[in-house]
């Protein structure tokens, strides 16, 4: 019994672990109705910083960002995670190319 418990204790520990580990430099943007939420995002400066970009919609849209140098298409209904950084401290816009009039933001590093 005891050594269930340790075990037990153990795999929750392992799987809380990469959880917390990830916490502070993953980030999440979600494009809904070709728009993106959140459309302002922080991200500390001077760090590698990794971007899971959700969509939500049933198109395929491509987050692209000239001031990033990142391009990657995402299908309808899934998710691409991008990797950028480390940053200086500003602004850095982005859009989805395929719906460039309504998705559009920035990245700000500080
Ligand atoms: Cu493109």
């Amino acid at each position: 019994m005891r050594t269930l418990l340790t075990v037990a204790a153990f795999a929750a520990f392992v799987a809380l672990a990469p959880a917390a580990a990830q916490a502070a430099d993953d980030f999440t943007l979600t494009i809904k109705d070709h728009k993106f939420t959140p459309a302002e995002l922080k991200v500390p400066a001077n760090k590698r910083v990794a971007i899971t970009v959700v969509n939500s919609d049933a198109t395929p849209e491509e987050f692209e960002s000239n001031a990033l140098k990142v391009e990657k298409v995402i299908p309808g209904g899934s998710k691409a995670t991008v990797r950028i950084g480390p940053l200086k401290p500003g602004r850095y816009e982005f859009v989805g190319e395929f719906h460039e009039d309504t998705a559009k933001g920035v990245i700000v590093a500080e």
